[in-house]
C-alpha cells in the first residue's frame, strides 16, 4: 500500500447539497431527505478527526437562475445564494477544515454536478485524491451527475447508500440512477464502512 494511500490523503469525502431547501420543510424538499444526516454526520467527525479531507458541495444559484420555473425551469425558486434555504442543514456539525463548493452560479447554466463550471476536479487532484467517498441530495439529479463526472474524470467513486435520498419523481428514479452510477463503475458502499478505519 503506497505511502499516500496509507496518510489517507487520497480519499476524500463528498457531501452533496445537503441544504435547508432540499430537506423537509424546504422549497424542493427530497422526500426523507433527513435520513442522510446522521451518516453524513458520522463521516464528517470521523474525517476530520483523522484529519482527511472533506468537500461539501451547495447549490448556489442566483435568483434568476434558468432552473427555476419563474424563468421557465422546472424547479421551484430554490437555494438562492446567501438566502436561508441555500444553508446547509442547521443540524450538520461542519468540521472547520472543510472545503466548499458551490455550483448552479452561472444564471443561463443547469449545472447538477459539483464538477460543472467548479475547480472542484483541480482541488481533488492538487490532494493527490483519486477516491471519493459521496452522499447527500438528491441521489437522482447533483449525487447522480457528480458521481458520473467523478468516473469521467477517472475517480474511483463509493456512493454511500444510507446517505442519499432521491427527490423520485418518477417513481424508480431513485433506483434508476443508482444503477446508472454503477454502469459507470461507481461501487455502492455504506457510510459505516466509509467511517471503518478511516
Ligand atoms: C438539485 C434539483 C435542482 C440537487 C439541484 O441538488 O439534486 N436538484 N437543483
Ligand atoms: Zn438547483
Amino acid at each position: 500500500m503506497s505511502a499516500v494511500r496509507d496518510n489517507g490523503a487520497a480519499e476524500a469525502l463528498l457531501v452533496v447539497d445537503v441544504q435547508r431547501d432540499f430537506l423537509p420543510g424546504g422549497a424542493l424538499a427530497v422526500p426523507g431527505g433527513d435520513r442522510v444526516l446522521a451518516p453524513l454526520q458520522r463521516c464528517l467527525d470521523r474525517f476530520a478527526e483523522r484529519a482527511r479531507p472533506v468537500f461539501l458541495t451547495r447549490d448556489w444559484h442566483p435568483a434568476d437562475h434558468c432552473s427555476f420555473t419563474t424563468q421557465g425551469g422546472s424547479w421551484p425558486v430554490h437555494c438562492v445564494g446567501g438566502t436561508p434555504g441555500a444553508a446547509f442543514a442547521p443540524a450538520l456539525h461542519i468540521p472547520a477544515q472543510a472545503q466548499l463548493v458551490s455550483k448552479g452560479t452561472d444564471p443561463r447554466a443547469e449545472a447538477y454536478s459539483a464538477f460543472s463550471a467548479t475547480d472542484l476536479c483541480a482541488r481533488l487532484r492538487h490532494l493527490g485524491i483519486h477516491r471519493l467517498y459521496v452522499g447527500g441530495l438528491a441521489t437522482d439529479y447533483c449525487v447522480l451527475q457528480t458521481v458520473l463526472d467523478a468516473r469521467s474524470l477517472g475517480f474511483d467513486a463509493r456512493v454511500m447508500t444510507d446517505a442519499v435520498a432521491a427527490v423520485d419523481l418518477a417513481p424508480g428514479d431513485g433506483a434508476r440512477a443508482i444503477q446508472r452510477m454503477q454502469a459507470a463503475g461507481a461501487t455502492l458502499t455504506t457510510s459505516e464502512e466509509a467511517v471503518a478505519a478511516r
